[in-house]
């Protein structure tokens, strides 16, 4: 059988016009070994991607790229972070594509930049990472952005970004030094998106939106495996209302950025079905390699296999 193609959607960069405006230490990504990767448009990158038989990465912004910036900033800035973006992807045509970094703090702005960028520049969505400025997305006052992702037809993926400071101090602080890793990938990520999803569902957007399109990263952050109690305790379907089951599986798109577990994946499978999960790996914070050995072998059908390998993410992202 012929190699089937492998797009990879979770895959992060850099750019330092951007990273400049972080805190220190807003990025756990900038710095060391993993900084040198994020940074890097096309040496280590295509040939780490060469090596695992890689053949798309969709590039977006690292974490939490604008969302914690003022709009006097963010605006502009994303405009620039976006069009230098799309030279990258111009330059290696069939190598890289796009997820826009949206200024969040401005909402209207933020959807006239999705449109921008998907019109004019060819990007297939954008990616929003965590809470913008403190505020959860589902607040209606970001709704337009959703309202203009559904119009454009194109997914917005909902990245972890690290949890609100009042958070880590109530929640994390006694652990934080030894396991920094608690505040994202080892568990802070995890429960800070998996809220963002719940409230989203709740919120009635999918109602306003009933064609809007979600990713999330990570094997659905933990949702697959709670669906039945979630479902069984919040549904309100005595009153044709909320079915928070029939939402999720209807609204989402999981990708295995960094989570390449074959109970999760099996798990997945069974609540959402192979047509919603997309492979991904969250380079450069995690390997690319081990993730495509992980795909090569996982108690799936071939066909099955190849859909998450890349034909869904040609269909989702009409690639
Ligand atoms: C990310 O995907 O953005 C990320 C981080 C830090 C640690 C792990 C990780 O920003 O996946
Ligand atoms: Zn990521």
């Amino acid at each position: 059988m012929a190699k089937p193609t492998i797009i990879a959607i979770e895959e992060h960069y850099a750019d330092p016009e951007l990273t400049k405006h972080f805190p220190p230490g807003a990025q756990p990504g900038v710095l060391g070994p993993i900084g040198k990767k994020i940074q890097d448009l096309t040496d280590v990158r295509i040939k780490e991607m060469d090596e695992a038989g890689i053949d798309i990465q969709v590039l977006s912004h690292g974490a939490p790229a604008t969302q914690r910036l003022d709009a006097s900033v963010a605006v502009d800035l994303a405009r620039l972070v976006n069009d230098r973006l799309h030279q990258t992807c111009q330059a290696h045509p069939t190598r890289f594509a796009g997820f826009a970094a949206l200024p969040t703090a401005d909402p209207k702005a933020s959807a006239d930049e999705l449109e921008r960028t998907v019109t004019k520049l060819g990007f297939k969505g954008a990616m929003i990472h965590g809470l913008s400025q403190g505020r959860f997305l589902d607040e209606k006052d970001f709704w337009p952005i959703f309202e203009r992702a559904q119009a454009l037809d194109v997914p917005i993926y909902m990245h972890p970004a690290a949890p609100d400071a009042t958070v880590v101090e109530r929640y994390y602080k006694e652990y934080t030094k030894s396991f920094p890793a608690i505040l994202n990938a080892g568990w802070g990520f995890t429960v800070e998106t998996a809220t963002q999803t719940v409230r989203l569902v709740l919120s009635g957007v999918f109602e306003a939106y009933p064609k809007l399109k979600i990713i999330v990263g990570h094997l659905g952050e933990g949702i697959p495996f709670l669906l039945w109690r979630i479902d069984q305790a919040m549904s309100r379907p005595e009153n044709a209302g909320l079915s928070f089951r029939d939402l999720f599986c209807k609204h989402f798109w999981i990708t295995t950025s960094g989570n390449f577990s074959d109970p999760a994946l099996l798990c997945s499978v069974q609540e959402l079905g192979a047509d919603r999960i997309l492979f991904a790996v969250d380079w450069p914070f995690v390997a690319n390699k081990p993730a495509v050995e992980w795909m090569n072998r996982v108690p799936l059908c071939t066909e099955d296999r190849v859909k998450i390998l890349g034909g869904n993410a040609k269909r989702l992202l009409r690639m």
